[in-house]
């Protein structure tokens, strides 16, 4: 980039952009920077490309969000070329899809797979990056963008002795690359998330017993996957245009021309009764959107519960499983809605078993099992589908200093601030896809990662245009968004669940809400303004003027005086 004048050493390599990850956002990001002519190097850990969807590899491993949808709309020859087969991709389409986008557009001589970076940190005399990666490797850029993903960061339970384990064990987001055989097999399966709800089913499959131990029952609705036809096909691509555009103005990315208008309360019982059950009839997350006050009133809350909760004992054949399979002290969506079709019957069939966690707690993990503080239970396999470290475990991995030496770990440790999800004061030059503060967690993946790196790009370019170098958020807006998206999700019934993007209150530190639940239409109408305000709420300079500017005040050359301090 030409503005930026660096002094790197002779062994550290020099781009624009460094680049973290290689799933979807990373290969959007490579694609579009360097389309604007910057220099780009990207890495990632892992031995592809494909980011989420090389790791989580599951067996039942699927996109809950429909294909068409959750796909890039970027290029309008990949999108008429690319052919889904189902209505839900699994796991391995999407990877298939991403190797071939990678290959498309010719991103992968800019990624270095198998490398892990290690620190980032902010440079204040050069004004740049540095970075190093695991293979010892030093890189010297003008910006960082981290598209490391909100869910990529595996987390083990705290349940003790969980290393004594003497059988197979995995997590489900590190699932090796070959075949894992469970015929015969006694399988422990914790945790009944959106990935325990895909991966049980998967498993009563060939397993000789699948003993499901749950802390929290979720509700889950039916996917109703099918393969899809031409003539459908044929329907999205002639659409796709006005598609793309509802998409990116919506609520959470998914266009469903069948979203409700009208508060639940505005009908009675049996009107009520005939649209959950369409809803419910063609799947998906659809039936969330049956009435758009679910999430904001408690009565009409009450009545989608009270609906799925119905389904669930129609299709539960023991009464008592049943009711421990019903979620009964958090409203529904609350937690994140799971989707897919069979969850519930797999707990008829002989070889499932569910171990109610909140009766029956675990004590400890044995070299042969699980012992529980009624019984020992015994397992040949374990697996652990207790999710991630969500939204910042993978940022907070990498040793990230900005300013001033400033860890972003530290600044952290009690939740994490940003300025619209995007940036963080005192990280100049730094942007996180789908990060914390954004609606990223509450959307359609795709569209609100193509919406981040096209912000960044416009920004870059920006930047660019103005003879600027360094865009910085400053304090003052960074407290004001995190005063909103707290102010906003306090309006909803979402801080009323523990999950992975609400922690309650506790010892003393306050509630941690992350997502922004204002929609991703909105967020994104509230992006264009603060661009087309002249960047509002941050600070935009160039270095180098500063810094000649610092030398004739100070006399000292390498300075840089930072704009707004
Ligand atoms: O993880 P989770 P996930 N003892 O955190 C339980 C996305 N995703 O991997 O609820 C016992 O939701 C925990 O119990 P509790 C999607 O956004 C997308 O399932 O904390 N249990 C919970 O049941 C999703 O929301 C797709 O009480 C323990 C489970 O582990 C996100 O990933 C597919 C425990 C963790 O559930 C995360 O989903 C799959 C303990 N000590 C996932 N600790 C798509 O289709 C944790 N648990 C796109």
């Amino acid at each position: 980039m030409s503005a930026s004048k660096s002094s790197v050493s002779m062994d550290q390599h020099e781009v624009d952009v460094i680049i973290v990850g290689a799933g979807f956002g990373g290969l959007y990001s490579i694609y579009k920077l360097r389309e604007l002519g910057f220099r780009v190097q990207a890495f990632d850990a892992a031995p592809s490309v494909g980011g989420t969807w090389f790791w989580n590899r599951y067996p039942g491993a699927r996109c809950d969000v429909e294909s068409l949808q959750y796909s890039f709309s970027f290029s309008e020859q990949l999108q008429a070329e690319w052919r889904w087969t189902e209505r839900y991709a699994a796991q391995s389409e999407i990877l298939r899809y991403l190797e071939h986008v990678a290959d498309r557009f010719d991103l992968r001589p800019y990624i270095q797979l198998n490398t892990r970076v290690k620190s980032a940190c902010f440079n204040e005399a050069t004004g740049r990056w540095d970075i190093q990666t695991d293979d010892d490797k030093r890189w010297s850029a003008a910006f960082c963008v981290m598209a490391t993903g909100p869910l990529s960061q595996p987390q083990l339970p705290d349940i003790p002795a969980i290393a004594t384990f003497e059988g197979r064990a995995f997590h489900t987001s590190r699932w090796p690359e070959e075949q894992v055989d469970f015929t015969g097999q006694r399988v422990g399966v914790i945790g009944t998330g959106s990935t325990g709800v895909q991966l049980i089913p998967a498993l009563a499959e060939s397993a000789k017993e699948v003993v499901v131990f749950q802390r929290t029952p979720n509700f889950v609705v039916p996917a109703v996957n099918r393969a899809l036809k031409d003539n459908e096909l044929e329907f999205w691509r002639k659409h796709y245009p006005q598609i793309r555009h509802d998409e990116r103005f919506s609520r959470t990315g998914v266009w469903d021309p069948l979203r409700g208008t009208r508060s639940a309360m505005e009908f009675n019982d049996a009107e009520r009764e005939y649209l959950y059950r369409a809803a419910w009839d063609r799947g998906g997350f659809g039936f969330q959107a049956t009435f758009p006050d679910l999430l904001t009133n408690m009565e009409a809350n009450k009545t989608a519960a009270d609906f799925v909760r119905a389904r669930i004992r129609e299709a539960v054949k023991d009464p008592e499983t049943a009711e421990a399979l019903c979620p009964k002290d958090y409203p529904f969506a609350a937690k994140r809605l799971c989707v897919y079709s069979g969850y519930y019957e797999t707990f008829n069939k002989p070889n499932v078993r569910l171990v109610d966690l909140r009766r029956e707690p675990i004590k400890r993990v044995t070299p042969q099992g699980v012992t529980t503080d009624k019984s020992d239970i015994p397992l040949d396999v374990l697996v652990f589908a207790t999710g991630f470290d969500a939204l910042t475990g993978a940022l907070k991995n990498i040793d990230i200093r900005g300013r001033k030496d400033k860890s972003l770990r530290t600044l952290w440790s009690d939740g994490p601030v940003s300025y619209l999800g995007l940036c963080v004061a005192g990280f100049p030059n730094l942007f996180m896809l789908s990060g914390p503060g954004s609606p990223a967690a509450l959307s359609n993946a795709v569209v609100t990662i193509e919406h981040h790196v096209d912000l960044v790009a416009r920004c870059l370019n920006d930047l660019r245009t103005k003879g600027m170098t360094h865009i910085e958020a400053t304090g003052e807006a960074q407290r004001e968004w995190c005063d909103e998206v707290r102010a906003l999700a306090d309006q909803t019934l979402m801080t009323q669940a523990k999950s992975w993007y609400n922690r309650p209150p506790q010892e003393g530190k306050p509630r941690i809400f992350v997502p922004f639940v204002g929609g991703v239409g909105v967020y994104r109408e509230r992006c264009d303004d603060i661009i087309t305000s002249g960047y509002e709420g941050f600070d935009l300079y160039a270095h180098g003027v500063e810094a000649m500017r610092a030398a004739a005040q100070t006399a000292t050359p390498s300075a840089c005086i930072i704009a707004g301090e």
